[in-house]
């Protein structure tokens, strides 16, 4: 051939690699060290799209890379295939969510076939199959043994469009994540996975991954834990046998409490209202009404006018016996710290607002100051809290302490009275992961009359969903698995009673939570994976995925993982040793992505452009982290270099291999200092810039091509080999067809071109060191050199030494890089 042709690229090599399976992983005894390269897998809603393209093209490149350089990797790929989207998508078109689902499975699967994903086909996966949810089952068991699975009555985020329980990492501004419905509350008896006894270690273990995930990631975990550090106050409640504890982180100001706010929901507020007269009950009860419609978001902003009734009680201050009233009020919530609060409104805004609004007291009892040393001015009248550090005052002998030393100092003395202690508190929830819906891992309980809850043995599992057909699959509320009575009535595993089933589904969180586990061990039937595989592969060494997933999913897989080291399945507690967060592909601002549609189509761009040329335009559009506006990018002008590399090959192809030694040594020079500069820029994730030294060196070996040495000179055959390398990382058909037009097989596994240090030598220039105006020495320096470098290696040089012969020095005139003139005095 002479002309570029993508399609016929396309066509040539495709059934190529079908056959060969080059990116299938290393088998037993394979040497080569290990790199576990792993994309984020994707919801079978459709076919890719341009998002996945960019995920797609950049995790090649790293994968592709670590192949080159003479690593076993392993990149393999699945579908996160239950849950809502194919659900909802089933039940508007009619159809079987399963059948739905593996038809676009196959469809995706093809899709990345020809997008030259280098997946090993070997290990795929799909969520919604029994060989993979099984082993959800299975490993929901053993949390349900260690007591990290369990069930209890609580108040759930509610979706009245989705008809389902969210998570709170669900609930997103209020809204469901899914739909933008506002969320509501319900009381629901749900499954719960305790994530919270895994808080310290899920924030502690984030220090280790500081230099390997995005710092934003990192904050964002560590804000979700929200680990507070304060103190539980004991107060006594008039008229109650039992006292009530209140959480604070500022215990120093346990003086400027003036009085004490229960969360309205709470069952105290409803306890204390029960004795107030009947206005008041009545008020208190239209009011809690109200707050159970209320998002968590909106209770806790500052912004809100703030209400709330009194409920006619009081409360007994621990350090000097004064008498707080007791509000019920909805910027407290039920269920962090203790539900209750005391206020302090003179060093908390909310307090203060509420204070204000009510007409409650204000006492400061630290003395403020800005940076000027004035006094703030009193929040009483300013309205705004003293928040800052500062010195007690009317805090009877603590006066004078300043913050750090109050708060030890209160502490000390609540714990020696017993009427407080030093607290930790979370922001972190139990993982609520029962759904009410079909299209999910059934949760494998048996409720017994006699004996309870009954986990189903493992010799039963999985408990296999019902078929759909039949089934009433539209949210009401209920899981639709109820309605399966065959499939709900069982015999109880423990009495052999009749039993029925639980109905729930699990979170598909829950799925992906130790998928990457899975892929290590495929086929697997004894275990969800083989630990000896894990110890081999694991942990992951670079996960590649959009930022969406920086809170829940990795909070998730992390939590997994610390379950599974201490059942001693594997020996590692973090599941992803670096984090890349690819940006999103955008067109005119708006983000390509499930939920919003596809304004670009991707099989249209591929049969444009091709593939190599949108992936090469995927990494070439900038920093991997940042988004992508398809409307700046050009894919036709990277069809166009494409072609220019192409050529490079054709041209080459029928000159004879020659040594390169014997080649042009300026190509050879660039050549070198390519190859050399990329393996730190793939591994920076600089792609772009990758792309562009790759333009540089094509350049290069045309000019050298046209300035008469033509194809035959050997510099330019090692040149279009380390293009066609490089170039395999993002496009790899044209690359391929390169290589193969060079003589050889399988760029794949070309191996990354060696690197002749010699020939990166940077060129130098000779400096003349004079003394007293004689020529005493001549140095080889590198053209950019700086002054003070040059003065001291010419001071340093022996010649220039005997000629002074241990005379002062008066002036040294350096005149960089050519010229140091020393005058001794
Ligand atoms: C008295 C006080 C004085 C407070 C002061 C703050 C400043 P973090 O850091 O988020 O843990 N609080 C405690 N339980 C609450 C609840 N269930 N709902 C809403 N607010 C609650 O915040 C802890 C602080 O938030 C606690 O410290 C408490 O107010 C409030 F100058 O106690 B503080
Ligand atoms: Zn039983």
């Amino acid at each position: 051939e002479t002309r570029y042709d993508f399609r016929a690229l396309e066509e040539r090599w495709l059934p190529v690699w079908r056959e060969t399976q080059p990116f299938r992983s290393g088998a037993e005894g394979d040497e080569r060290p290990t790199k576990y390269v792993l994309d984020m897998f994707p919801y079978p809603s459709g076919d890719l799209h341009m998002g996945h393209a960019e995920a797609y093209a950049l995790g090649d490149v790293i994968a592709r890379y670590w192949a080159q350089r003479g690593f076993n990797v392993l990149h393999p790929i699945g579908w996160d295939s239950f849950g809502l989207p194919a659900e909802n998508a089933a039940i508007t078109r009619g159809l079987d969510p399963r059948g739905w689902t593996e038809d676009n499975i196959a469809q995706q699967r093809s899709s990345m076939e020809r997008y030259a994903c280098s997946f090993d086909w070997d290990r795929v996966l799909a969520t919604h199959r029994p060989d993979y949810y099984r082993w959800n089952q299975w490993l929901f068991t053993r949390l349900h043994e260690r007591g990290l699975a369990y069930r209890k009555h609580s108040n759930v985020n509610w979706c009245p469009k989705d008809q389902t329980v969210l998570a709170n990492e669900q609930v997103v501004g209020g809204l469901c994540e899914r739909c933008d419905t506002p969320v509501t509350k319900k009381k629901l008896n749900q499954w719960y996975f305790k994530v919270t006894d895994f808080a310290d270690r899920l924030l502690d273990d984030l220090d280790g991954l500081q230099d390997t995930w995005p710092s934003k990631v990192i904050a964002m975990q560590r804000n979700w834990i929200g680990r507070s550090q304060g103190a539980d106050v004991t107060f006594v409640i008039e008229g109650r046998d039992q006292p009530v504890d209140i959480y604070t982180t500022r215990p120093d100001t346990l003086y400027g409490a003036t009085f004490m706010v229960v969360a309205a929901d709470s069952d105290l507020a409803a306890e204390l209202a029960s004795t107030a007269d009947a206005a008041v009950q009545a008020e208190f009860e239209a009011y809690a009404e109200r707050v159970k419609t209320e998002s968590d978001i909106d209770r806790l902003s500052t912004e809100r006018d703030k209400t709330g009734v009194f409920l006619g009680r009081y409360a007994v201050n621990p350090v000097n016996g004064e008498r707080l009233p007791i509000w019920a009020s909805d910027y407290v919530l039920a269920d962090y710290g203790h539900g209750a609060i005391m206020a302090v409104p003179a060093h908390d805004q909310r307090d203060l607002d509420f204070a204000r609004a009510m007409d409650l007291p204000v006492r400061a009892v630290l003395d403020c100051r800005d940076e000027h040393g004035d006094r703030l001015p009193e929040p009483a009248e300013s309205g705004i809290a003293t928040t800052g550090d500062g010195t007690l005052i009317n805090s009877g002998d603590l006066d004078g302490l300043d913050k750090t030393a109050a708060i030890a100092a209160i502490v000390a003395r609540l714990e020696a009275d017993g009427v407080g202690r030093a607290s930790t508190n979370y922001r972190l929830r139990d993982w609520l992961i029962s759904r009410q819906r079909y299209w999910g891992t059934p949760i494998p309980i048996v409720h017994c009359d006699a004996c309870g809850e009954v986990r189903v043995p493992d010799d039963q599992l999985p408990v296999e969903l019902p078929a759909a057909e039949g089934l009433d699959l539209k949210p009401k509320g209920q899981s639709p698995l109820a309605a399966a009575t065959d499939w709900v009535t069982t015999t109880c595993p423990s009495c052999g009673g009749t039993a029925t089933r639980d109905t729930d589904t699990m979170d598909t969180f829950v799925d992906s939570s130790w998928y990457f586990l899975r892929y290590l061990s495929p086929g697997k039937t004894d275990g969800p994976f083989d630990p000896a595989d894990a110890k081999r592969w694991a942990p992951v060494d670079q996960y590649v995925g959009g930022v969406t997933h920086a809170i829940l999913h990795l909070l998730y897989a992390r939590f997994f993982t610390k379950a599974l080291h201490d059942m001693g399945m594997i020996d590692f507690e973090e599941p992803f040793s670096a984090l890349l967060n690819q940006g999103m592909v955008q067109m005119d601002g708006s983000a390509m992505s499930k939920s919003r549609g596809n304004l670009v189509r991707l099989s249209e761009q591929l049969d444009e452009f091709g593939v190599d040329a949108i992936r090469l335009t995927m990494a070439f559009a900038g920093p991997p982290e940042d988004d992508i506006d398809w409307a700046d990018v050009s894919p036709a002008g990277s069809a166009k270099f494409l072609a220019r590399a192409w050529r490079l090959a054709r041209d080459v192809a029928s000159a004879p291999d020659s040594d390169p030694a014997a080649g042009d040594a300026a190509l050879r020079a660039v050549t070198h200092r390519t190859v050399a500069d990329c393996a730190g820029l793939v591994e920076g994730f600089r792609f772009n810039v990758v792309v562009a030294r790759v333009m540089e060196l094509v350049n290069a070996t045309r000019k050298v091509i046209d300035s008469g040495a033509g194809p035959a000179d050997p510099a330019v055959r090692e040149a279009a080999e380390a293009v066609a390398i490089v170039l395999s990382l993002f496009s790899p058909y044209c690359a391929e067809d390169m290589w193969s037009m060079l003589g050889h097989e399988n760029v794949a596994h070309a191996g990354w071109p060696a690197v002749d240090e010699s020939l990166l030598v940077e060129e130098t220039v000779t400096c003349v060191v004079q003394v007293k105006g004689k020529v005493r020495d001549r140095l080889e320096v590198p053209p950019g050199i700086g002054e003070d470098e040059l003065r001291e290696a010419a001071l340093g040089s022996a010649a220039v030494q005997r000629a002074l012969d241990g005379a002062a020095i008066r002036t040294v005139i350096v005149r960089a890089p050519k010229l140091v003139n020393i005058v001794p005095a």
